[in-house]
Formats: C-alpha cells, structure tokens, sequence
C-alpha cells in the first residue's frame, strides 16, 4: 500500500521521539506521539464511515489534536476540508451543501448550530481534548494501516471566495501538496533542527501546508501557538529559528519596544505572505533586528509560485523568483508580456490543483488547457526572472492576509430592504493592510448604518465586515456602467 502525503510525512516520524509540537501549557507532543495519535483517530473516522474520498469537514480549535486529525484524514484518504472558525452558520451552510461531507468535526460549542444544517454524522473537536472524537479515540489501536492513495488523489478541498461571490472548493492533490513541501523545504533548507513559530490559523493554505507540511517533511520543531500573540512571539524568538507570517505580524513586531538584534540572533528566517508586505516594513525590520525579512508569493489554487532566494539577494517589493518547479508566465492577451511589461501571473507546475470542486464552467475559465492557472494577479518580470506584482484584475481585499471578495458583500448589503446598491472596497489600514469600507446607495433615508451594520453581522464572518459605511446618492460610474472604486479608494483613502 501506499499514500503519497502520509509515506512523506508522517510515516517516517513512527519512531522518533525528537519533539515536533511545542505548545501554549509547557507540554510537547513528540513525533511519535504525533503519528500515535493520528492512527487513533483514524481509527474513529473509520468508524464514522469515513472512506478514502470521502470530505471530512473540521471547523474547530487550534490544538495538536487537530493536527493529528489532518493527519488523521490523509491516513483515510479523505479530502480535508478545514473551515476558518470566524465562518457563521448560513456560510458553513454553503460549504456543507456544497462538499457533502460524510462526517463534521466542530467544536463543542458550536454543536446545536452544526447540527442545523448538517445531515451528516458530527463529532467534537475541543480546545481541552474532551470532544466526542478525542473521547472515541483514546482506546483506539495506535496504528493504522494507511489507505492506497496515489499522488493524483485528492488529499484537501480547500474554499476560496471568488468574484462572483460564490465561494469555490479548491481540489488538492498529494502531488500538489508534496511536490510544493519538497521545493520550500530544499529552498528555505529547513531541517530537523529548525525551531518553527507558528501563529497562524490551521484552516487555510499558510498555516497547514506552507507551515505544518514543510515542517514535518523535515522533521522540524514546531512552537505551536493557539493564536498570535506579540509578547509570546517576543518570548519565543531566542529559542527559535524561523517563522512564517502575514505583513500584520511584522508590523505588530514592529511596534513593540523589545524587538532587537540581540532578541533575534538565533534566528535564521523570517518569511511573509498571503499579502504585499511593505517595502517600509521590510527596511524597519532589518534595522531592527538585522533580518532580510524573505517574501513569497502565493494562492490557495496554487499552494506557493515564488519565493525571494534564502542566499541570495530578497528585494523589498518584489516576490522573488518561480519556485525550481513551477513555472511563471507574465501575459497579455493570452500571449506573453515582454520584459518589464506589466501582465497576468499565470502559473504551471504540480503544485496547480485539480479544478474547482462542482465547477467545470469556473475551472475552464481559470485553468487553461496548457495547465496554466489564471491568478487574477498582475505581475511584471526581470530578464533575470524577478517578478513583483503591482495590482490585481480581481476585485479582491487582503485583510490581516484574509482574503474578502467584495461581491460577497455587497450581494448581503444589496438584499437588505432600503439599500438600492452597495460598492465594496478596501482602504489602507495600518495593521490590516487594508480594511472594508462599503459605499452605500438608499432607497430608504432613514436605514441607519447601525441598523445595516446589525443585517450583516449574522451573514459574514466578522473579518468581512465593513468597518465604515459611506452613504452616497449614486455610485461613481464610468461610461459603461461599471463602479469605479478606484475613484471611491482616492476619494477616501485619506
Ligand atoms: C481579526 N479581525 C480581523 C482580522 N483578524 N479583521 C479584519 N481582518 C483580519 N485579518 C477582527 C477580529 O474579529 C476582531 O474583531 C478585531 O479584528 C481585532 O482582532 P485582533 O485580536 O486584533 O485580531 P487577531 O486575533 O490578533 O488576528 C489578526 C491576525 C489574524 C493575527 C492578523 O487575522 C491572522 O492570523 N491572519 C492570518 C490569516 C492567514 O493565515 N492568511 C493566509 C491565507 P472585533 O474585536 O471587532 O470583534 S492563505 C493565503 O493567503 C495564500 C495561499 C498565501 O499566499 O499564503
Ligand atoms: P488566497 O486566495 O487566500 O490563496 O490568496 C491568494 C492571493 O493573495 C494572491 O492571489 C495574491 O493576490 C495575494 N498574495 C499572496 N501572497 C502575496 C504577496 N507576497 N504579495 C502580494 N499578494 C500576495
């Protein structure tokens, strides 16, 4: 027998007691334990009729449990399908009607609410281990015989909002996932002596794969917070050697007085992405601390496309090179951009998924034939290959490295009585990056903000909200129609 993902990653850890999840309470799981612990929870989801292509839904705590759940899945060959905890229940509706999974892991509290909408079988991830699936696993066997999964099998399913609004289930196979752990690993030579902070959420493409698969293909430690938090982060630098971040948690570094040479001298990596990290930033934290903080660029459709090189030169505002094996092209029309011309990042390799999950008409759009993937991102390029991106075609917000489609905004503004029309879009923010502000448009004068503001909140997850609503009498509009937010972000990015 044989599994892609799980041959690579977690079966050689099935004797070594190097300690792989340092966490929040002082305790350490070893990798041992680790593999353990993910057999016996593959026993459960086995009991729970989870077979190999089956979607196992997890929404639920940061914890090392959860990561053995992860690996839990790939040992089934389930697709994983992880959820940000911030979703609410009509946005979860849409991602369980969609993925049909056969079991929900949820945490405790949110039980009733799963149990609404859900037809399928769920058990209880807790943040203390008491949910009903660490219960059932605890006189499980501690080992699994791992299911036959093939590096085209899906191993994730991973949702990304779009344009149109309607979210769109990313099929990840174990050849996307492996194939981009290898080249990061061998690129940022991260090893077994590697001390990893991770503080980033376990339910989108950074935090679980860019972060977890990197870090057990090479046996690595991994500082296992449950959240970010300055002052931990601050504490843990001097025993640490790398961390991975969205721009946000360099610049809350940033703020903090006990950041120093001294504080970061063991250290050997700082990598940031999901999100343009500032050239500012970048300058202020060499002169804080020395390092060169190293900038990637990537996307869920995708896993990573480039990277600044680990020796060689990591320019501020530029994303580095294509990763060894994936391969970059800058168009125009379809049709390559020359030198220095600015065009649309289409990217090959096998770190590109499989298509959209339920979504043929979306996946043609996007996925070329050539197996070029359309990124919606605009990018230029070096002779030598550096690429930077200087916009978007998409109509996109990265918050805190969140991504927010603005239609999936607007479309809940648009449906609330009194609102005629609604344009959403994203002005700077000095911790977010950028933050949503709607520009409102009323058929009713005497709707409130406040009022809109409370029709929202049951919808959208909070990171979604607009934090400002604009009352205007039209939207800016140019001579076909289309909104101009363009206008809207120079006429109120001030
Ligand atoms: C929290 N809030 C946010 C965000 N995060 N609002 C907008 N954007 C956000 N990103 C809300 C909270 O609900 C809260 O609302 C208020 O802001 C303040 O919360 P705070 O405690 O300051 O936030 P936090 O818990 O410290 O979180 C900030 C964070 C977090 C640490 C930056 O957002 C985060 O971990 N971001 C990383 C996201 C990520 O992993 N992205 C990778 C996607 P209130 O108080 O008003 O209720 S993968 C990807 O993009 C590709 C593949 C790639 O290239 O990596
Ligand atoms: P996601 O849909 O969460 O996978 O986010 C992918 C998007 O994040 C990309 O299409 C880019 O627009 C953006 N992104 C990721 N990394 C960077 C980066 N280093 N600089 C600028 N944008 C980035």
């Amino acid at each position: 027998m044989t599994n892609t993902l799980y041959d690579a990653l977690i079966a050689p850890h099935a004797e070594n007691d190097q300690i792989f999840l340092a966490l929040d309470n002082g305790t350490c799981w070893t990798y041992r334990q680790f593999v353990q612990r993910a057999a016996q929870l593959a026993h459960v989801l086995r009991k729970a009729g989870v077979n190999a292509g089956d979607r196992l839904v997890v929404q639920g705590p940061k914890t090392a449990e959860a990561i053995a759940l992860y690996g839990a899945a790939l040992q089934t060959g389930a697709i994983y399908l992880p959820l940000n905890t911030a979703y609410t229940q009509s946005e979860v509706r849409y991602f369980v009607d969609d993925a049909t999974p056969t079991l929900v892991v949820c945490d405790p509290g949110h039980l009733d609410a799963m149990t609404d909408i859900c037809p399928c079988q769920i058990l209880t991830l807790a943040d203390d281990d008491t949910g009903s699936l660490s219960i059932a696993a605890n006189d499980q066997p501690a080992t699994f015989d791992a299911v036959d999964r093939g590096p085209d099998d899906l191993a994730a399913l991973l949702y990304t909002s779009g344009t149109t609004g309607r979210s769109k289930g990313a099929m990840m196979s174990h050849r996307n996932l492996l194939s981009n752990a290898v080249s990061l690993t061998d690129l940022w030579q991260i090893t077994d002596q590697d001390r990893l902070i991770h503080a980033l959420p376990i339910f989108h493409t950074h935090g679980l794969f860019v972060a977890l698969n990197t870090s057990l293909l090479a046996g690595a430690k991994v500082r296992f917070m449950a959240g970010f938090d300055t002052d931990k982060i601050v504490d843990e630098l001097p025993q640490s050697t790398l961390m991975m971040g969205v721009p946000t948690f360099y610049t809350r570094l940033l703020g903090y007085p006990r950041l120093t040479h001294a504080l970061a001298a063991k250290m050997r990596l700082f990598i940031s992405g999901s999100a343009p990290l500032l050239a500012e930033t970048h300058t202020a934290f060499e002169q804080r601390t020395g390092h060169r903080i190293l900038e990637r660029y990537g996307m869920t459709e995708t896993n990573m496309i480039t990277s600044n090189p680990f020796d060689g030169e990591r320019i501020a505002g530029t994303v580095g090179f294509a990763l060894p094996d994936v391969e970059v092209a800058i168009t125009v029309d379809g049709e390559p951009a020359g030198p220095g011309q600015v065009g649309m990042i289409e990217v090959r390799g096998d770190n590109v998924f499989q298509g959209y999950w339920n979504m043929p008409e979306k996946t043609a759009k996007e996925l070329r034939d050539t197996g070029f993937f359309i990124t919606g991102d605009l990018g230029v390029q070096t002779e030598d290959g550096r690429i930077s991106i200087v916009g978007r075609q998409k109509d996109l917000i990265i918050s805190g490295g969140y991504n927010i489609y603005p239609k999936e905004i607007e479309d809940v503004i648009n449906d609330i009585a009194g609102v005629l029309e609604s344009a959403v879009f994203g002005l700077p923010d000095p911790d977010f990056g950028e933050t949503v502000v709607a520009a409102i448009v009323l058929t009713d004068q005497s709707l409130s903000n406040d009022a809109i503001a409370n029709m929202v909140e049951p919808q959208l997850a909070r990171f979604k909200h607009p934090r400002r609503y604009i009352v205007m009498d039209a939207l800016p509009r140019n001579t076909m129609g289309k909104v101009q937010k363009n206008i809207l972000r120079t006429e109120y990015g001030t």
